[in-house]
């Protein structure tokens, strides 16, 4: 059959439907009933529904079965079953991620790590970290925290999501512009192939050049090669001082200015550099019904996190830093958070953006690298097209857009173009779609800059990679999945 949410994907014929023995298989194996969320047998012990649906809701699949495994063992049994019963799975982290990649298309069965939490050691030395994937990324930090360190990545969903998610999805985050990419930081991955083979490489080496370096596969794989069961992570020392500002700019040409004096003048310290627009925090403060940070209205405002060893050294130097760009008018406004509590709020208007644009219904999201002199360029089009198709209007409730907003992380050059809806809406899509992705193809852009493909992105995967990378893509999936059990529908 096709799904109703996926009228162009027909169920792949060759997977086996779920049975009363599958079941009975998976329950013996597991054990307790809370390993097992079940739609199919009467002693169900939670709620199916969850799982099947993504953090958007914009994504529904029709799992009867749900496992929980706890040990890299029974991911190994479980999988190896599956394999041999030409039963497909999806693996599942926190569920937050933002491509449909974490939920089933069909009747694939839910592998849920969230019952992989253990931290399995930690070397203050080293900074290293050795971790079960299903360790919610705020329970890692906190641990760290307690030990001085931290995790060398930093996103709004940290109180859900998974480590194990985090890496599969290669997640950048808030801070990538000062601790970098997963690929760098994570030293080894302990994971499940689809036949059940478990692939030991939980290296706790930063270097280590013998041969290919197979983890990386895993690092933004999508869960479409296998499931990772364990990572070991170099995590950096936690900053003592962190230092917050926020300010309003008049032009996107200031705040490339802004962001290239932010580089000159705070270099070594600079942890973060956001842009949130105009539009975004608007909607923050209306979706809240909260004051901004700033009275004066602007086109543009940005976030500076400064993080450093000593407190006054970096104050000081984040204080001249606002006072220089708004004597020279590149800044018209700017304020620097005085406390903790503070900091918390600048962030959250930041932080919050994803939240607040879901609030009348859908969201359209585009996750895209772009040159930065032509970054914010998008939204200008975007914006232009959806008024010029008569279809955007904050007040006019029988439109179906209600706002087209850009933010994200400048000093990645990566945009989040976010189209709020009252419904999710054919005509929408339409406009937005390939005319976003030929934008971004035209400039030698990404049309996936963190988030991943999923199933959202899966027909665009040629915008931003040639057929030669198509097809070795291909060819490793076949390598290491060839019955197609692991993830299938999504991307490759
Ligand atoms: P899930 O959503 O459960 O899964 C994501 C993908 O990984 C799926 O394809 C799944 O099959 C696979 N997967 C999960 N666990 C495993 C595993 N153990 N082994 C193999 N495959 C697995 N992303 C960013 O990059 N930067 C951000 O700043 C950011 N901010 C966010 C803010 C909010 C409010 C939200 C909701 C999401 C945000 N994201 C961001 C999206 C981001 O991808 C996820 O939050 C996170 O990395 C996914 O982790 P998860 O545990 O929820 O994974
Ligand atoms: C962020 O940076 C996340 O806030 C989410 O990557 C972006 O929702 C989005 O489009
Ligand atoms: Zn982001």
């Amino acid at each position: 059959y096709t799904s109703d949410f996926y009228p162009g994907i027909k169920r792949n014929p060759n997977f086996a439907r779920l049975t009363p023995e599958h079941v009975s298989f998976f329950k013996s194996l597991l054990g307790s009933a809370s390993g097992l969320v079940d739609g199919v047998s009467t002693d169900a012990t939670e709620d199916i529904e969850p799982y099947n649906v993504d953090w958007m809701r914009k994504y529904r699949g029709r799992a009867t079965l749900v496992l929980k495994p706890e040990s890299t063992e029974q991911v190994s049994r479980i999988l190896t079953y599956c394999n041999n019963n030409m039963l497909a799975v999806v693996p599942q982290g926190g569920n937050t991620g933002l491509v449909g990649g974490s939920v089933p298309v069909f009747d694939e069965i839910v592998i849920n790590l969230q019952r992989m939490n253990k931290i399995r050691s930690f070397d203050d030395v080293s900074g290293i970290l050795v971790a079960d994937a299903g360790v919610v990324l705020e329970v890692a930090d906190n641990y760290l925290a307690e030990r001085n360190h931290m995790f060398p990545l930093d996103l709004g969903a940290k109180g859900s999501c998974q480590i194990g998610g985090n890496v599969a999805t290669n997640a950048g985050g808030l801070r990538l512009i000062r601790y970098g990419s997963l690929h760098g930081n994570v030293l080894g991955v302990e994971a499940v192939l689809p036949d059940g083979t478990i692939l030991d490489d939980l290296s706790k080496l930063r270097k280590n050049n013998t041969g290919y370096d197979i983890k990386q596969l895993f690092i933004g794989g999508e869960g479409t090669i296998g499931i990772i069961t364990g990572i070991s992570v170099f995590c950096p020392q936690r900053s003592t001082a962190v230092n917050v500002a926020y300010f309003a700019l008049d032009s996107y040409k200031k705040v490339q200015e802004a962001f290239k004096e932010a580089k000159t003048q705070l270099s070594e310290i600079l942890s973060a550099f956001e842009l949130m627009d105009g539009n975004s925090q608007k909607i923050v403060s209306q979706v809240r019904g909260r004051k901004l940070p700033l009275e004066s209205e602007a086109p543009f405002y940005c976030l500076i996190e400064t993080s450093g060893s000593n407190t006054d050294h970096d104050s000081q130097k984040l204080e001249n830093f606002l006072e220089n760009v708004m004597s020279s008018e590149i800044v018209s406004d700017g304020v620097l958070a005085q406390d903790q509590t503070q900091i918390g709020d600048l962030w959250s208007c930041r932080e919050g953006i994803p939240e607040c644009l879901g609030h009348w219904g859908g969201v359209y999201k585009y996750d895209l690298s772009i040159p930065i002199t032509e970054l914010y360029d998008l939204v200008t089009a975007t914006r232009g097209r959806l008024d010029a198709a008569g279809l955007m209007s904050a007040s006019d409730k029988s439109l179906p857009v209600v706002d087209a907003v850009g933010y994200g992380h400048m000093g990645d050059s990566n945009l989040h173009l976010n189209v709020a809806t009252r419904r999710y809406d054919k005509k929408v899509e339409e406009a937005l779609e390939p005319f976003v992705y030929e934008w971004v193809a035209e400039r030698d852009g990404s049309v996936s800059a963190e988030h991943g493909l999923g199933i959202a992105k899966k027909d665009y995967i040629g915008y931003s990679r040639n057929e030669t990378m198509v097809k070795l893509m291909k060819q490793i999936k076949d390598l290491y999945d060839p019955k197609g059990i692991m993830n299938p529908y999504k991307y490759i």
